[in-house]
């Protein structure tokens, strides 16, 4: 999509931390990480939300999650704990509308999240 940004990472015409790629999906550092680890997975396909997610695209899931479980492993983390986080539309927080994971780790973390 033209004016996404998170499709821009994806085609190489905005610069990014790229952690890992595949023909599915990408894994980039945040800009403004939260924790000492904190990596964005998307796919490569422009979805919006969780929301907007036809019956195909479930099959993205575990392939994020696999994903996340090889950088949290990677990082050094997958031992003491990581989190997973996807916002939802606006009250979840949710401020990029290119479906995005936050693999958050390298601290302890809090709940419930605020
Ligand atoms: P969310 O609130 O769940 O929509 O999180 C969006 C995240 O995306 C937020 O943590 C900051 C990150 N982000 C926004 N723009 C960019 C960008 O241009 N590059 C990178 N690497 N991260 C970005």
């Amino acid at each position: 999509m033209r004016d996404c940004i998170f499709c821009k990472i994806v085609n190489k015409q905005i610069p990014s931390k790229i952690i890992y790629e595949d023909e599915i999906a990408v894994a980039f550092e945040d800009v403004n990480p939260q924790a000492p680890v904190h990596a964005l997975i998307i796919p490569k396909k422009h979805i919006p939300t969780l929301a907007d997610f036809s019956e195909e695209d479930y099959g993205i899931i575990p392939h994020i999650f696999k994903i996340a479980n090889r950088i949290a492993k990677e990082k050094g983390i997958a031992e003491r704990g990581y989190r997973i986080v996807n916002n939802c539309n606006a009250e979840s927080g949710q401020t990029v509308f290119h479906i995005h994971f936050h693999l958050l780790g390298g601290r302890q973390m809090h709940w419930p999240p605020g």
